[in-house]
């Protein structure tokens, strides 16, 4: 039933031939679409596909039975037939008919970004919840799109798009994938449960989460950090897990850093709603780094696709610190300047290099100060848990002792102070 398998077999065997299809409307710039497709393309290479042609229809608006029109396809069916082209990945998400009408007359594999990149994401699954999440993201992508045709043209025959959940019974019926969904929903919601008690016994520690566009250097930055070897590749979705592990800022402050999944742009919504539990890793940090990779040429769209998936995980008001990465790539160094202005406490850094680490730290440990209020508590000397309590989730500043109470004056978060008021609230009462 998974889908690794058979992703091998076809690998081995060839890489398949895809034809890549982009849209220019009314609204989007031909620049836009273009550097779309180029994203494309790299994301088609990570799923073991090379891009033979790459094709672009200027249209006022979509097609509702063809996407890009019927002449179009007719172009399309003839190239996908001289170039031996296996399938056809089209950068705009297709409704379930007018995958339906493309396969009929293009007589290949039909997929959309969507498709794609749910594809990605199912062979590079590789925790239990990263695999269940994924599938119910294809199920929820796939189901309305089961039908007679599409069966018939690809899922028998394997390759991308068809990774999965597609390589069950071909005549499985829609009740039994609701049921499999239903229970892939009740195995997450356990994962989250265990998930919230590991976070709760994390309490106290601070947590910096890694957040940003794919292959901007998070898991370089994350090994860097944290003397871990995390895989780092060339490639779009490296990371799908949410990996966590201590890191040293300074003598006297250890935090917890958090890397996980990249964002792209139109990240089918269906993962986000999946995989929102991992991504919620980052609900739970103190500060987000916000990483960028500065050598990208569309590196301003990516802060602001990341900043619109961070708004859509609520996430947008967490205290965040720009890192900007790749310096060590840079040729126009007046980008700095101009970027310093506009980000105040943005940080420039080279993860392959190791340059602008020491400096990252001191802003992180900057905000984190920033965050903190100091506090006089008033313990009963007999409460030798709530005292320890105390000195585990802040800093201590001074410490005197009266008659029958330890006067601890202390500087912390707001949230870990709160926390510490109501556990003594709870000795009074
Ligand atoms: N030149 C240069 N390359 C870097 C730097 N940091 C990371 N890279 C390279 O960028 C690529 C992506 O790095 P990763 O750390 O895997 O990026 P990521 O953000 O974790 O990517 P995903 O997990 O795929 O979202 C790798 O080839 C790294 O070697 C850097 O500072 N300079
Ligand atoms: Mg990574």
């Amino acid at each position: 039933m998974r889908s690794q398998t058979i992703y091998t077999i076809q690998k081995e065997n060839k890489k398949e031939r895809a034809i890549a299809v982009g849209m220019v409307m009314s609204g989007t710039q031909k620049r836009q679409v273009e550097e779309s497709l180029d994203e494309l393309v790299l994301l088609a290479d990570t799923a073991g596909a090379d891009v033979i042609a790459v094709i672009m229809q200027d249209r006022r608006s979509a097609d509702p039975a063809t996407m890009i029109g019927s002449g179009k396809v007719k172009e399309v069916a003839h190239l996908a037939e001289s170039e031996q082209a296996d399938l056809v990945i089209f950068d705009e998400d297709l409704t379930p008919v007018q995958v339906k009408n493309l396969e009929h007359e293009i007589k290949k594999k039909v997929i959309d970004r969507s498709g794609l990149i749910l594809d990605i994401f199912a062979y590079h699954a590789r925790s239990h919840e990263s695999q269940i999440q994924v599938e119910l993201a294809q199920l929820k992508y796939y189901y309305p799109r089961l039908t007679r045709q599409w069966k018939h043209l690809s899922r028998q025959e394997g390759g991308i798009g068809t990774r999965g959940p597609g390589e069950t019974q071909l005549e499985v019926d829609r009740r039994l994938i609701r049921k499999r969904i239903n229970r892939l929903e009740d195995s997450l919601k356990r994962i989250e449960v265990q998930r919230s008690v590991r976070r709760k016994k994390r309490q106290g520690i601070k947590k910096i989460a890694l957040v940003g566009y794919t292959n901007a250097g998070k898991s370089s930055l994350m090994n860097l950090f944290a003397n871990t070897q995390l895989l780092v590749e060339d490639r779009l979705f490296a990371t799908l897990d949410a990996t966590i592990r201590t890191a040293v800022l300074s003598d006297d402050q250890e935090v917890l850093i958090i890397d996980t999944v990249g964002f792209i742009r139109k990240l089918p919504h269906h993962l986000v709603a999946s995989f929102r539990s991992t991504l919620e890793e980052s609900a739970d940090a103190d500060i987000l780094l916000h990483v960028t990779d500065l050598s990208h040429s569309n590196y301003e769209e990516h802060i602001g696709t990341v900043q619109q998936v961070l708004c859509d995980l609520d996430l947008d008001e967490k205290p965040s610190i720009y890192v900007f990465n790749k310096i060590d790539l840079l040729k126009n160094r007046k980008m700095i300047v101009d970027l310093k202005e506009k980000f105040p406490n943005a940080v420039f850094v080279s993860a392959l290099k190791g340059i602008g680490l020491e400096q990252l730290k001191q802003t992180i440990q900057t905000e984190l100060q920033n965050k903190e209020i100091e506090k006089t508590f008033r313990v009963p000397n007999h409460n030798g848990r709530l005292i320890s309590m105390i000195h585990e989730n802040t800093h201590v500043l001074d410490q005197n002792y009266e008659e029958d109470v330890t006067v601890i004056q202390v500087r912390g978060a707001p949230q870990d102070l709160f926390r510490i008021d109501q556990a003594m609230g709870r000795i009074d009462s």
